[in-house]
């Protein structure tokens, strides 16, 4: 395993010492990092103590320490995996070559565009959240935010550590560049359409952590799979820190179920308005958000049939996740996929794509996968709470702002529909203005250590063994 470097100004495991060049390119970029955060980041949190988890070494067990540190100290570093020996490329036109330690001049710029996209998305989430210290429902949950936010912070060093290290003056550029788009902002906003969807509520928070970071663990897994073999080893650490962030989604989410079952049983309705004056979250609300977060996340594989998907396929750049494990054709040359699109007359129609061209939608399917395994879960305690009421992912065509279903009208099941029913039937679809007022009026900071807000029940256990009345943010 090769030790983290923790005496170096940037914590790392890739001899950054005997590269002074890019130690200096590096250490200029470190204090707009620090500056970005300072604006953008949770600084009205910056001197309380948080009980964070940092990477000291990069193997699957112990890689993390935890410790109390304050928000701008945590040591942000470059940890990639470590190599596997004799590693050859998994997939595409050069099939079991050996993997490269450069970047082929001639897919730099395929490479450059998808590091970029992926380095963008990690400070964005950071901006996103900005401000919901302020409303945490406990310390717990609040100390869980921050470390999603340092990670992310983590992230965003990954991939400019790659951009540094392999993409000159280009790269640098593109570094200082992520640092100057911001989400939401009508100039200059993030690159894909989620991150720029504002998240002002814990209940957003929740959905975004389990649709949204889903997203990030099947890119990350795609990436993993690269030839470029840097990049594999970076994706391959970062997906180690990401499994938190979807475990703070999911247990969020089943949380909020959990006491809103609770309320249903005392009061012995499921009225919404009825669990609303109980100051609970009722689940046709919360369907109302998983609807909004999940058709946004769809959009985030890109288009159904893809000419860069099929590049970066053939040239050996972006992989399916698992590529090893999951599939038995590595090439693709001369498969096909189904795939089903608007017919052009109000109706759907089936259409084979290449396979390669069709790598997006193979991987949404996938992800589609993964995320009814919540779902199943919390339909499970719906169902034994004696409640017949059943959450739903809507269809992959419902809301989708690209690819084949983009700006096509459809209701949740993903049938064609007028604009005016559409219209008519988005408040029923999507959280409506009250829904919003009624979540933002429950978003009350509860900061007295074990204590939890009344829409959400406590968690199963506390973090790293811990109890769960443990101060796990010091605040002023
Ligand atoms: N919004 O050929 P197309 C994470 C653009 S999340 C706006 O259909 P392609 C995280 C696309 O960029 C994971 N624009 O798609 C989670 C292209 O524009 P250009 C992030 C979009 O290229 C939580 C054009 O439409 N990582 O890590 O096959 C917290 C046509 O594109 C959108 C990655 O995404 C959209 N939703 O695939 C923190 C991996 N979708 O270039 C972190 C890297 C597409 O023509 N990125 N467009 O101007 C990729 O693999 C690919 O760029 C995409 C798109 C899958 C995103």
């Amino acid at each position: 395993m090769s030790a983290i470097d923790y005496f170096e100004k940037i914590p790392n495991n890739v001899d950054l010492a005997n590269d002074r060049t890019l130690q200096r390119a590096l250490e200029h970029w470190q204090p707009r990092f620090l500056e970005w955060w300072r604006e953008m980041g949770p600084n009205d949190f910056a001197s309380a103590d948080v009980y964070l988890r940092t990477a000291v070494g990069v193997d699957a067990q112990g890689w993390a320490h935890y410790g109390t540190v304050k928000m701008p100290d945590y040591r942000w570093g470059i940890f990639l995996a470590d190599p596997i020996a004799d590693r050859t490329i998994g997939f595409g036109d050069s099939f079991g070559q050996a993997v490269w330690q450069q970047v082929p001049g001639e897919f730099r710029s395929q490479f450059r565009r998808l590091i970029v996209t992926q380095g963008d998305t990690e400070p964005a989430s950071v901006e996103q959240q900005h401000r919901l210290g302020h409303t945490c429902p406990s310390l717990y949950d609040l100390r869980n935010l921050f470390q999603i936010n340092v990670e992310e912070g983590r992230h965003l060093w990954a991939m400019v550590y790659i951009l540094h290290a392999y993409f000159g003056r280009d790269g640098r550029e593109e570094a200082e560049e992520l640092l100057a788009r911001h989400s939401g902002d009508v100039d200059k906003p993030r690159i894909l359409g989620t991150f720029n969807e504002p998240i002002e509520d814990w209940l957003s928070f929740f959905c975004f952590c389990y649709f949204t970071d889903r997203d990030g663990k099947f890119q990350l897994k795609s990436l993993a799979e690269s030839s470029f073999d840097p990049l594999a080893r970076t994706c391959r650490f970062m997906l180690t820190e990401e499994a938190h962030h979807m475990f703070v989604g999911e247990t969020g989410l089943g949380r909020i179920v959990r006491r809103t079952l609770e309320v249903m049983k005392e009061i012995g309705s499921d009225d919404p308005e009825a669990i609303r004056r109980q100051g609970a979250v009722d689940l046709p609300l919360l369907q109302r958000y998983l609807n909004f977060w999940f058709s946004s996340s769809l959009d985030l594989f890109g288009s159904e049939v893809s000419s860069n998907a099929a590049t970066t396929f053939a040239n050996g750049i972006k992989g399916r996740p698992d590529e090893t494990t999951q599939y038995q054709d590595h090439v693709c040359a001369d498969s096909t996929f189904e795939i089903e699109v608007p017919d052009g007359k109000g109706g759907v129609t089936k259409d084979t794509s290449p396979m390669r061209n069709a790598m997006n939608e193979v991987l949404r399917d996938a992800y589609i996968r993964d995320c009814e395994i919540g779902l199943k879960r919390w339909n499970m305690q719906i169902k034994r709470a004696g409640y017949n009421f059943e959450l739903k992912l809507p269809s992959n065509r419902f809301r989708r702002a690209i690819g084949a279903w983009a700006n096509i009208p459809t209701d949740l099941e993903g049938h064609p529909v007028s604009r005016e029913e559409h219209d008519r039937r988005m408040p029923g679809w999507l959280p409506s203005a009250s829904d919003r007022d009624y979540v933002k009026s429950l978003m009350q900071r509860v900061v007295e250590p074990g204590k939890m807000a009344a829409w959400i029940a406590p968690p199963e256990r506390g973090i790293n063994n811990l109890s769960l009345d443990y101060e796990y943010v010091r605040l002023d």
